[in-house]
C-alpha cells in the first residue's frame, strides 16, 4: 500500500516537507503540491517531481487524488484548510500551531470529535528530536530525583516579517509550550510574560520576552524567547532536579548538519544553523515516517501532538498573550473542557 501524499503550501515548510518525502519516507508517494502561487507550486513540484499541481488547497483535498495531507501555509490559514481535511475524511499534517486563535483550534476539535476516529496530527516535530526524547527518558529513571524547575532559550536569526509581539508567543514559544509538558508530565496551569529590555534592531515586536510558566505539580518552566538574536538559530533546555541536571547537548545539530568544531587562530569555533531545519532535521524525517506509518494503518502516530494537546496549547498561548496584554498579570490557564464549553 502507498499513501498519496498532497502538501498545501510552499514556503519553509511545506518545501521542506516535499524534499523530505522525495528523499523517500516508506510507503508513502509525493504526488501532488497546492499554493495559491501558481509559479512556486509548479517550481517546488518540477523540484521534487511532481506532475499534479493545485492552486486551491481545498480543490487539492476534493479531487479525490490523494489519501493524505500535509498542510504548511502561514497560520492564520490552517483552520478552514484542517476543516476541509476533516470533512474529506483524510488523515493530516497540520504545522504547528494547529492554529492562532482558541475559538479556531475548538472549532476544530469540536468537527474531529463527531468523526468516528480521529484524523488530525499537528507538527510539534520536537516529540521526535532525539534530544529532547534523551533528556526526557533521562528525566523518567528518576536518577537525578524530582524535577523542580526547567530552563529553556528559543533563539532565531531573524523574526519574521509583519508580525507583532504576540507571534513570538503563538508562532514561537508554542514549541516549549507543546514540549515542556510533555517532557515533563504535568499540564500548564498559570502563566506569566515578561520583556526584556527591548532590543533596538526591531520595532515590530518586544524582543526578547520571558516567559514563566507554572505547571500543575509545581515545576517552573523559564522559557526565553529572542527571535531577532541574529548569531544563529539556538535552542536551549535544562531540567533542573532535586539531585541533579539534565541538559541538552550544546550544539546537538552538529552531526545531523555535517557541521563540525574548528579549532584555529587560537580559538575553537562551532558553527550554528541559521534556522531550525538542520537542527530539526531528525525529528522532521521521524514524524514524516511515524505520520505515514500510522496514516497506512488508520490511526494516528503515538509520540505525536494530537488535534486536543495542540488546543492545548493554543489556550496556554492564549493566556500568555493576554499576560502581555495586561502588562505582566499572573494568568490562570483554563482546561481544555472549560474553554470548549464556554465556545459551545
Ligand atoms: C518557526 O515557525 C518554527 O516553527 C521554528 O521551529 C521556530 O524555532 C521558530 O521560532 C518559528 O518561527
Amino acid at each position: 500500500d502507498t499513501l498519496r501524499v498532497g502538501i498545501i503550501g510552499t514556503g519553509v515548510m511545506g518545501s521542506d516537507h516535499a524534499h523530505n518525502l522525495a528523499r523517500g519516507v516508506r510507503g508513502a508517494a509525493l504526488v501532488a503540491i497546492a499554493d495559491a502561487a501558481a509559479d512556486r507550486a509548479q517550481a517546488l513540484a518540477a523540484e521534487v517531481g511532481v506532475e499534479t499541481v493545485f492552486t486551491d488547497g481545498t480543490q487539492m483535498i476534493d479531487s479525490g487524488q490523494v489519501d493524505a495531507v500535509i498542510i504548511a501555509v502561514p497560520d492564520p490559514f490552517h483552520a478552514t484548510l484542517v476543516e476541509a481535511c476533516l470533512d474529506a475524511g483524510l488523515p493530516v499534517l497540520c504545522e504547528k500551531p494547529l492554529a492562532p486563535t482558541v475559538a479556531e483550534a475548538v472549532r476544530i476539535i469540536k468537527k474531529e470529535d463527531t468523526l468516528d476516529h480521529p484524523l488530525l496530527t499537528v507538527g510539534f516535530m520536537r516529540r521526535f528530536d532525539p534530544s529532547y526524547l534523551a533528556m526526557r527518558a533521562r528525566l523518567a529513571t528518576g536518577s537525578e530525583g524530582a524535577l523542580l524547575m526547567t530552563h529553556s532559550c528559543h533563539r532565531n536569526v531573524e523574526a519574521y516579517p509583519g508580525q507583532d509581539s504576540s507571534a513570538t508567543v503563538t508562532n514561537s514559544a508554542v514549541h516549549e509550550i507543546d514540549v515542556l509538558p510533555w517532557l515533563a508530565g504535568s499540564p500548564i496551569t498559570e502563566v506569566q510574560w515578561l520583556s526584556g529590555r527591548p532590543s533596538s534592531l526591531i520595532d515590530e515586536r518586544i524582543d526578547p520576552q520571558l516567559l514563566l510558566m507554572r505547571a500543575a505539580d509545581g515545576v517552573l518552566h523559564t522559557v526565553e524567547l529572542q527571535v531577532h538574536a541574529q548569531y544563529g538559530y539556538d535552542v536551549r533546555c535544562e531540567l533542573v532536579c532535586e539531585r541533579g541536571s539534565i541538559e541538552m547537548p550544546s550544539v546537538p545539530s552538529l552531526v545531523e548538519a555535517d557541521e563540525y568544531v574548528v579549532s584555529a587562530n587560537l580559538a575553537r569555533q562551532a558553527a550554528y544553523p541559521a534556522d531550525w531545519r538542520p537542527r530539526f532535521a531528525a525529528a522532521y524525517r521521524a514524524e514524516l515516517a511515524a505520520w505515514v506509518e500510522a496514516s497506512l494503518a488508520g490511526g494516528l502516530p503515538a509520540e505525536a501532538a494530537t488535534g486536543r494537546d495542540s488546543l492545548r496549547a493554543t489556550i496556554v498561548a492564549d493566556a500568555l498573550v493576554r499576560s502581555m496584554n495586561e502588562g505582566g498579570a499572573l494568568v490562570q490557564v483554563p482546561s481544555v473542557e472549560s474553554v470548549m464549553t464556554e465556545e459551545a
